[in-house]
């Protein structure tokens, strides 16, 4: 069985290797064309948890999705959408345009099973490093989940104990090591010191006072967003979702917002505010400024947006 999945696996890991050469030729890193994106929805039974807001953490994860594919992007983009559950996934839909994806998640429903989220995100991985061969895409792994991994099948690749060992030492042969790797390499089973292939876009809803996921799992997430250039969001259940615009994370996208994220417009991060750069660019620019407008009055208890002082910004 383990030869055959791995006979499998092979013709992947060697086009992952192909991808890290063109990487390290130093031609594709900034000439992205396009963006392509797996949203990865975790619908295990704890999302049915109900959160602060009155919301369950599904329904939120689904907010969150949306927002993700809604919010203004420099690279054309297409999404999938992938939700996993007891032992396996669904692809609930192929790569599309924004408004359908829209609609895909609207019709989104939560399970009861447990988490296979290692099967789950190698397999995402894995289908994205195969997509539109010979375009020079930006691949996001953009995962929503509140949970750890429990329930890949053993006869994956990407099974494994949990580590013993934190981020970035992480335990050979563990699921984290094996997600890691693949995010890295398109291979589970090879690290390397080159940089990854994927991006990993994480959000992690979790309780404070169960602290449950365990903070290992909540530094392993967090560690390998960092590495790959993607963005870990924690949601706590007693806090406001985090809304696109909202640069304080009082839930509401007001005039303190509009006004933070114009000191910082114009400006790298740093030194900008990373609060102000909502797409994650690493730059404050009309791209953030759209944001902040289109969101504008969001989540606020007043009826109309607020007045706002008017300021020439330039595309
Ligand atoms: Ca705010
Ligand atoms: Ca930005």
């Amino acid at each position: 069985m383990f030869a055959r999945i791995l006979n499998r696996w092979a013709p992947r890991a060697l086009a992952g290797a192909a991808l890290s050469l063109a990487l390290l030729s130093g031609t594709a890193a900034h000439a992205f064309t396009e963006e392509h994106v797996i949203i990865l929805i975790d619908r295990s039974g704890t999302m049915r948890t109900t959160r602060a807001s009155g919301q369950t953490r599904f329904a939120d994860a689904l907010v969150r999705g949306r927002d993700f594919v809604q919010t203004p992007n420099a690279l054309p983009r297409l999404f999938a959408i992938w939700t996993f559950e007891g032992g396996g996934y669904r692809r609930e839909q192929g790569f599309e345009d924004g408004p359908t994806t829209v609609a895909s998640l609207s019709r989104l429903s939560v399970g009861a099973g447990a988490t296979p989220l290692a099967l789950a995100v190698c397999d995402a991985a894995d289908e994205l490093l195969q997509f539109g061969p010979g375009i020079d895409a930006r691949k996001v792994v953009r995962l929503i989940s509140d949970g750890e991994e429990n329930s890949t099948p053993e006869a994956t690749l990407c099974y494994g104990p949990p580590s013993a060992t934190r981020y970035p030492d992480l335990e050979e042969g563990s699921w984290e090591w094996k997600v890691r790797n693949m995010l890295k390499t398109g291979d589970p089973l090879r690290d390397s010191p080159n940089p990854f292939q994927l991006v990993f876009d994480a959000d992690v809803f979790f309780n404070h006072i169960t602290l449950a996921p365990e903070p290992f799992f909540l530094t392993f997430v967090q560690e390998v967003a960092k590495a790959s250039g993607g963005r870990y969001t924690p949601i706590d259940d007693i806090r406001p979702l985090p809304i696109p615009g909202d640069t304080d994370g009082n839930g509401c996208v007001d005039s303190v917002d509009y006004r933070f994220m114009l000191a910082n417009y114009g400006l790298r991060v740093p030194p900008a505010s990373p609060a102000a750069d909502f797409n994650g660019d690493r730059v404050v620019d009309f791209t953030d400024y759209s944001i902040v407008l289109g969101n504008l009055g969001r989540g606020c208890n007043t009826v109309l947006p607020p007045v706002l002082p008017v300021h020439e910004v330039r595309e």
